[in-house]
Formats: C-alpha cells, sequence, structure tokens
C-alpha cells in the first residue's frame, strides 16, 4: 500500500473532523520523521508539542516496555506500586503539594475547573453554583464540551451548544480587563495560557502574567496555568510561567509529559485545594496507572538530563534571529514571533492569493513538516533536542520556499 491507499482509508472509514496534509508518516526517530515511501522529513511540530523529547527517545520507549511487561493497569479501586512513587517525584519536581492525574490535556483543564469550583464552594465561600471562571479570548483547551464553552473559535464551537454556564471571557494580555473581571465576588479561578498557542502563538507583553497573577491573589480567585503546550521546556524555561517567575495556583501539564508515547496529563496544586476534592468525587479509569507513571518519570527525568529547556530558549533564539533576516529579505514574511522552540511566521496576503496552506504544501515537498492555523500562520514547533545544524537546515529550506511566495 502506497500513502495514496492510506489516505483513501482515512477518508472511506474514519470521521472527517481532520483536514491532514497529505503526508502518510511510517516511522521517526529523533527530529525525523519518514514516509511510506522512505523519504525523511524534519518535524516542526513535534505533534503540537508533544514529543518535545525527539520520536522514539531510548529512555522513554524503555520504561515503556519494560513496565508494560509487568502491569499496565489495575483503576484507582486499588492501589499500585508505582503511582506514589511518580507522586512524589512529580511533586517535588515542580513544588506543588498534591498532583491528580489524568489522561488527555482536556481532561487536565477540567480537572482544574472542577478544583476551583469545589474550592469556591467548600474553602472560599462562593454561594453553591455561583461560581465564575474567567477565561481568555482565543483559549484552546481541548474538544469536550466544557472546554469548548469557553472558546472564542466559531470553527470549534458553532452548533455544539447548549454550553457550560458560569464562564467569562474576557480579551487576551489585557489587565484592566482582568481587573474589571475580577470585581465579581464570585469568581473562582482565572484560567490562562501563558503563550496562547491555537490563536497563533500570542506572547503577552512582559508582566502580564506577573500582573495577572497578583491581581487575583489580592481578591483570592486561584490562577490556573494551561501548560499543556507551553511547559515541559518548551519556550526555553521548564514552565512558560517561569519567565514570570508566576507560580500558578493550578497547573496542568499534557502533551510532553509522556513524550508522545501515550497520553498523560497531570494537575498540580497545593493541599488546601487538591483536599477539596473528596473520594468519589473525581477520576478516570487509566489516570495514574502504572505505565504512565514509569513513562512520565522517564520523559521528565529526560528533560532535565538532557537540558531541553536551555538548549529550546538557545536555538528559539537562532531560529527567531535566522527568520528575522528572510523577513527582512521577503516582506511576504509579515512578522516571527515565539519564545523558545514555541514560533510562529505570519503571512501577508499574496497576490498571487497563496495561504500558510500552500507554504507548508511547499515545505512539505522540500522535507519540512509544519501546520497552519486561521489561514495565515505557520506555526514552528520542532522536538527540543534539535541541534544549531539542523534549525539551519530548516531555515534554508522555509527560505527556499518563501521566496517563490509574493
Ligand atoms: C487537536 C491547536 C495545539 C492545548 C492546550 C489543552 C489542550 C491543548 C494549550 C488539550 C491541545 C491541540 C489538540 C489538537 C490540536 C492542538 C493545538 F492546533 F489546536 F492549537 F496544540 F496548538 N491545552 N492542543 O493546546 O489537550 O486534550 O488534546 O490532549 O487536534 O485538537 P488534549
Amino acid at each position: 500500500m502506497n500513502s495514496k491507499d492510506f489516505i483513501k482509508l482515512e477518508h472511506r472509514y474514519g470521521a472527517h473532523n481532520y483536514h491532514p496534509l497529505e503526508v502518510v508518516l511510517a516511522r521517526g526517530k529523533g527530529v525525523w520523521l519518514w514516509d511510506v515511501e522512505g523519504k525523511k522529513y524534519m518535524d516542526f511540530l513535534s505533534a503540537y508539542s508533544a514529543v518535545n523529547q525527539g520520536h522514539g527517545h531510548p529512555k522513554i520507549l524503555k520504561a515503556l516496555t519494560e513496565q508494560a511487561k509487568v502491569l499496565t493497569l489495575t483503576s484507582r479501586a486499588f492501589y499500585n506500586n508505582v503511582l506514589g512513587l511518580y507522586e512524589k517525584f512529580v511533586t517535588s519536581y515542580f513544588g506543588y503539594d498534591k498532583v491528580l492525574p489524568m489522561n488527555t490535556g482536556v481532561e487536565g483543564g477540567e480537572t482544574a475547573v472542577k478544583l476551583a469550583r469545589k474550592w469556591a464552594y467548600t474553602v472560599k465561600g462562593i454561594p453553591n453554583n455561583k461560581a465564575k471562571i474567567i477565561f481568555a479570548a482565543g483559549n484552546f483547551w481541548g474538544r469536550t464540551l466544557a472546554a469548548i464553552s469557553s472558546s472564542t473559535d466559531p470553527e470549534c464551537k458553532d452548533g455544539f451548544g447548549p454550553y457550560m454556564p458560569g464562564y467569562v471571557v474576557i480579551p487576551f494580555n489585557n489587565l484592566k480587563a482582568l481587573e474589571k473581571a475580577l470585581q465579581d465576588p464570585n469568581v473562582a479561578a482565572f484560567m490562562v495560557e501563558p503563550i496562547q498557542g491555537e490563536a497563533g502563538v500570542v506572547v503577552p507583553n512582559e508582566g502580564y502574567l506577573r500582573q495577572a497573577y497578583e491581581m487575583c491573589r489580592a481578591k483570592n480567585v486561584l490562577l490556573i496555568c494551561d501548560e499543556v503546550q507551553t511547559g515541559l521546556g518548551r519556550t526555553g524555561k521548564m514552565l512558560a510561567s517561569d519567565h514570570e517567575k508566576v507560580k500558578p495556583d493550578i497547573l496542568i501539564l499534557g502533551k510532553a509529559l509522556s513524550g508522545g508515547v501515550l497520553p498523560v496529563s497531570a494537575v498540580l496544586t497545593r493541599d488546601e485545594v487538591m483536599l477539596s476534592i473528596k473520594p468519589g468525587q473525581h477520576g478516570s479509569t487509566f489516570g495514574g496507572n502504572p505505565l504512565a507513571c514509569r513513562v512520565a518519570i522517564a520523559a521528565l527525568e529526560v528533560i532535565k538530563e538532557e537540558k531541553l529547556p536551555q538548549n529550546a530558549d538557545r536555538m528559539g533564539k537562532i531560529f527567531r534571529k535566522e527568520m528575522q533576516r528572510l523577513s527582512d529579505e521577503y516582506p511576504v514574511i509579515n512578522k516571527v514571533r515565539g519564545k523558545g522552540l514555541l514560533n510562529a511566521m505570519v503571512i501577508k496576503p499574496t497576490k498571487s492569493g497563496k495561504t500558510a496552506w500552500e507554504v507548508c504544501v511547499e515545505l512539505k515537498k522540500q522535507g519540512l513538516l509544519a501546520k497552519p492555523t486561521h489561514g495565515d500562520i505557520i506555526r514552528f514547533a520542532p522536538p527540543l533536542v534539535i541541534n544549531e545544524e539542523q534549525i539551519h537546515w530548516a531555515v534554508d529550506k522555509i527560505g527556499k520556499v518563501i521566496k517563490n511566495f509574493r
């Protein structure tokens, strides 16, 4: 079977909820991917930052295969001999009292919202069913009804109503709007991505998160940071909130917490918040399973051992400098922005009407895989194990493609 056959199969038997680039991947190693015809590509998406440690990382695969042979799942009806070790490891790694393990990123978000509501009723003293959660416009935290209810993107949201009540949406990167929203005494939490991913890698002003944190604290409102995409080295620090020396009241992690091997997410917070949820009030069949716990420990160890945040910082600076050079030369590049290895290029509408999608199709032909968003933005997010030579290789390919777009 060739690429065309596999694409046909997906089209025929799968739901049509995606429009992928026409490449059928069969193998990955480090920053590289190969399609079924054997053509090699550099991965500049990293499965939306889930593969920060690179494809097929030997240490993570060793943890996966060794634990898989012994015990994979017990459910939380019983104890297992890995969960506690992982809980101790991950809480000391990030400096929190407790962790609640889940699977996907969106479940992490749901867990955070549920924790904030329970805390609001049982600790803060908000009247029952009155708690409000503030979100920023342009947010993205997954596909469940609770998540899309906070969305401002019609594509994600329209036609799935009715929506979750108790949400307030304010503009992103706008402290005045936050101050106003915080006047309401029934606000339990403000949930925000330190850099908005899906919105197109939108980096707020310096000081935004710090100020937001202080303002929330003054009102006894929890700051929930969705670091599912920005966390775990991606932006050049272990957490994006580290850039502003902010320690979120509730931290949500996912994606690279397993190095892209299986869905593993986590919600970290202090006792006062975490212990507001009692036995039977929240959970999941797979959350905290021994396989996921072993993989997450290995994935987190790799981030520190290989100094991935430091490498992301250094490679990101080189990448943006080189991209700025391209941008000066080719006016079709409107803007290059980002932090660490979470970057985006915004392109101007071309005379020929070419779009970010077509740029990505051309990049694919050059052997570089990236994904467009919102018609005019291309996200660049390679695995954090990328080296300088590979960065220059990628910029060279981007330059070759961009010079044909006017
Ligand atoms: C899809 C984008 C990325 C996330 C943040 C939670 C989640 C995500 C900040 C939920 C998920 C994904 C999911 C993927 C596309 C994608 C995405 F294109 F929408 F914008 F990464 F940037 N918080 N992001 O970015 O995590 O439940 O999926 O594990 O196709 O939905 P999940």
